[in-house]
């Protein structure tokens, strides 16, 4: 069982800027400590990070064969990207939509998501937790949790 964790535009610059939003952990540490729980559940990852829109959509695109579920952080556009929720639409693998910030307790422009209707289900505003919260669930929806 693998799921790939995938995140989109800005999610590089994690730990360096506004950690009162989005926390002090870098991406490289909140991908050790999905490694973490990857080994508790048993389940295998991959990660992949894009700042372009139809590079996201090739990941997603590219992931059957290789993941059983995807994990995603599409940043801000989760909230305008159909090409990103056609891919979604599009794919055999279970999506699942993630963010560390609550966006419903944000500006009003981040309470709309174009791809949650098309995902398995959304986790968000519990921070770097939130990932290894959204893996334990795909695996659970996988039937692989342990
Ligand atoms: O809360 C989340 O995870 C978001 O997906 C993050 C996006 C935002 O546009 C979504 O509405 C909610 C923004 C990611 C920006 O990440 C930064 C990290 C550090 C410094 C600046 C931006």
């Amino acid at each position: 069982m693998k799921i790939l964790v995938l995140n989109g535009p800005n999610l590089n610059l994690l730990g360096q800027r506004e950690p009162d939003i989005y926390g002090v952990s870098t991406l490289a540490d909140i991908e050790s400590m999905c490694l973490d729980t990857g080994r508790d559940i048993g389940v295998e990852l991959g990660f992949a990070q894009s700042n372009h829109e139809g590079a996201l959509v090739d990941a997603i695109q590219g992931a059957p064969g290789t993941y059983d579920g995807i994990v995603l952080n599409a940043g801000a556009y989760t909230h305008s990207s159909i090409a990103i929720r056609d891919a979604i639409s599009a794919t055999t693998l279970p999506v699942l939509e993630l963010h560390l910030s609550n966006v419903h307790a944000r500006e009003g422009f981040r309470h709309h998501s174009m791809i949650a209707p098309v995902c398995i289900g959304v986790i968000g505003g519990f921070g770097a937790t939130g990932y290894l919260l959204a893996l334990r669930a795909m695996a659970n929806h996988l039937g692989a949790d342990r």
